[in-house]
């Protein structure tokens, strides 16, 4: 192992005394937010130091952008470099936003030209460590002169504007540096997260078109490497697809299959191209990137972002939300294959010209203290993270923290899934010192970037909640009707303005996009979570309200999981569900029937949990497969999906049965889970 192993004696000052409007009353194993009473207000020193002090400016800015949208977001756009600037804010024709239109920028020439005439030029970029521990620096200057060097490797390609290119690469500078030359040239990126298996990678490189993919030969993992490049091989085995070439980046140096005339290494292509690239100019509605993400049905759908309203709204949420500096060292631990790396460790922080740090592998690796002696030895000072990790960080014990100097940090974010109040104390008092503001950012991937989020300087939080809305986003918690609940009553959450990083579209289907978002409730994006709000006005996040799971901050459809289990030869049904899990928020259940003839066992539950592993990729990994005479349903066919979910979580069953069409089968599935 390259890192050292002792650690510094904790020598820390004692943190300043808690903030604390009101004190204590609820019980900290309290869940409900109904009796969560804890307040913290930011210190006055953090105040002082926002852009954003009171909530009486944030209150008045609120409104400014709801109101007068175009004034507001007229004036904040400007501080995006425009190559033609735009004649019109927003352009909305439901479900159809455009931004800015008649602008010309590019992304790229955001991220990096323009800090090159200042100081900038010389500062930290991105700061990256690998999981066996080297370390890299590459200032603005050194990743502009990366960035427009593979950039021309695309050209060279023959990679134009409009073109998908896949990323399936490890979390290396390269990835960055992969996103920032498509974006140059006018490309469009697709990045499938590592974690995804060769099949997951061919659908995604078949439904965009993708015409070449980037990778690399692997990647480290928990001390062990991920076989990037054969997934990669598997996923274009039959030479069906539109994919012409595969550049490989040479990370883990183990033996790879080249395939002649189509797989090319990425440091000898930089051989054959100079440093001198120009930015495309690009249409403010442009395409910039696909993020496949998982919905109630079907396949993964293709969000489609654009150019100027995405990098207004991920810019200005590093400047509001995070309230980034110059001075700052800020870290987010997502990986670049999730919306979380895209808007906040790539395009936002560097379009604000800040460090941002990344890191390739795993907390726990070689030890649980990983995360803090990156903390300690880069002195981070913005740490955003998911609650499924800090829920991980609890339960591995509190000497890890112990060993490292944390008083770097000034301020904590999360985001993913809602989070408990206990982990929310435990990160505001372990990890925070009581002296930091943790900003619970409630956001998706076609939100493009932070929609519900305190305000550091300003909004008084509470364990739990992700509080009030952003600038222009304008919530409403309604019922079926659309008719907006009660204080404290639960209802769907929808969003009633566009907003400058909404989804444009589901990449190649229209339709999809209108029914998916835009049909529940007439003229109002619906997100697919229910929430509530509480006297103050705080938004509490309930969850899916719909066939998605959440396991582990990832986002994955049942359907999706249903899919790869009856893709196995035994299986002639299946019907997924999410059950509470402690540390990942939700764990995957099946319950299976088998075709006639089928032994069920043990054995024939681990294959399935292997071949679902195999199909969709670890993270979809089922926690329990339960084996079934048949399943409930209705009598119109439909699965009971209240009921199972009930079952899984090994609660009587409540609510209504009478539309059951065999009553027995539920009995039987009860008892499926006893042995
Ligand atoms: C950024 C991201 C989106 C889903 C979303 C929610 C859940 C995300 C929070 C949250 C409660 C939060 N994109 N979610 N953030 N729930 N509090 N702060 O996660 O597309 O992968 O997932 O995640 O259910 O709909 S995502």
């Amino acid at each position: 192992m390259s890192q050292k192993k002792a650690a510094k004696p904790a020598a820390k000052k004692p943190a300043p005394a808690l903030k604390t409007a009101k004190t204590k009353v609820a019980a900290s194993s309290t869940k409900s937010h109904m009796t969560e009473n804890r307040v913290f207000k930011p210190s006055a020193e953090f105040s002082k130091n926002a852009r954003i002090s009171s909530m009486a400016q944030y209150k008045r800015m609120y409104e400014e952008s709801i109101k007068q949208p175009d004034k507001f977001f007229g004036r904040e756009a400007k501080e995006l470099q425009w190559t033609k600037p735009f004649s019109k804010v927003l352009d909305w024709k439901c479900p159809n936003a455009k931004w800015f239109t008649g602008g010309k920028l590019n992304v790229s020439e955001n991220c990096l030209d323009r800090h090159l005439n200042g100081p900038r030029k010389t500062k930290a970029a991105l700061i990256w460590e690998g999981e066996p521990g080297e370390k890299r620096v590459l200032t603005y200057q050194q990743l502009h002169r990366e960035v427009c060097r593979f950039a021309n490797v695309l050209k060279r390609h023959k990679v134009k504007k409009g073109d998908r290119v896949v990323i399936y690469l490890p979390m290396i500078p390269e990835a960055a540096i992969a996103m920032l030359a498509c974006a140059r040239i006018g490309a469009i990126h697709n990045v499938v997260f590592g974690g995804f298996s060769a099949e997951s990678i061919k659908d995604r490189v078949v439904d965009s078109g993708a015409t070449l993919v980037i990778t690399a030969d692997g990647g480290y993992r928990r001390g062990s490497v991920v076989p990037l490049k054969k997934n990669v091989d598997d996923a274009l085995k039959g030479n069906d697809t539109t994919v012409k070439t595969v550049i490989v980046y040479r990370r883990t140096c183990q033996d790879v299959h080249i395939e002649e005339g189509r797989d090319v290494w990425w440091h000898r292509e930089l051989e054959y191209v100079d440093a001198h690239c120009p930015a495309v100019a690009m249409d403010s509605e442009a395409a910039l990137f696909i993020l496949y993400t998982s919905g109630s049905t079907g396949k993964p759908k293709g969000i489609l972002h654009t150019t100027g309203g995405y990098l207004l709204h991920a810019q200005m949420t590093c400047k509001y939300v995070f309230d980034m500096n110059d001075q700052d060292v800020y870290w987010c631990t997502a990986d670049v294959g999730w919306v979380t790396g895209h808007s906040y460790m790539v395009y936002g922080p560097l379009a604000l010209g800040a460090t941002s740090l990344m890191y390739e592998g795993a907390p726990n690796w070689p030890e649980n203290d990983r995360f803090w002696r990156i903390i300690e030895e880069y002195a981070v000072t913005i740490f955003y993270t998911a609650p499924t990790a800090i829920r991980a960080f609890m339960k591995w014990g509190d000497e890890w923290l112990k060993k490292h100097d944390l008083s770097s940090l000034r301020l904590l974010g999360t985001v993913g899934e809602p989070i408990n109040p206990e982990a929310w104390m435990w990160y505001h008092n372990k990890v925070g010192g009581g002296k930091c503001p943790i900003v619970d950012t409630w956001w998706q991937t076609e939100t493009g970037g932070h929609m519900i989020t305190p305000i550091p300087g300003a909004t008084p939080t509470k364990p739990g909640t992700a509080t009030l809305p952003f600038f222009g986003v304008d919530t409403a918690i309604v019922d079926d009707l659309g008719k907006e609940v009660g204080t404290d009553e639960q209802g769907k959450l929808v969003i009633r303005k566009p907003w400058p990083s909404m989804l444009r579209g589901i990449w190649g289907d229209k339709k999809r996009y209108q029914d998916t978002y835009w049909s529940e409730f007439k003229g109002w994006y619906f997100a697919g979570d229910g929430a509530r709000r509480d006297k103050d006005g705080n938004i509490w996040i309930i969850g899916r309200i719909d066939d998605v799971l959440n396991v582990a901050g990832h986002r994955l459809g049942t359907a999706e999981v249903e899919s790869a289990l009856v893709s196995h030869p035994s299986v002639a049904e299946a019907a997924v569900v999410g059950r509470p899990d402690e540390m990942k928020g939700q764990g995957i259940v099946c319950f299976v029937t088998v075709k006639e003839g089928i032994q069920t066992s043990r054995d024939l539950s681990d294959e399935l949990k292997k071949h679902v592993r195999k199909v969709i990729g670890p993270v979809a990994t089922p926690d329990e497969v339960r084996f079934a005479a048949a399943l409930p349903k209705t009598r119109s066919g439909k699965i009971m999906r209240r009921l199972l979910k009930q079952i899984a979580a090994g609660e009587i069953i409540k609510g209504d049965t009478t539309t059951l069409e065999d009553i027995n089968v539920i009995a039987q599935l009860v008892s499926s889970g006893e042995d």
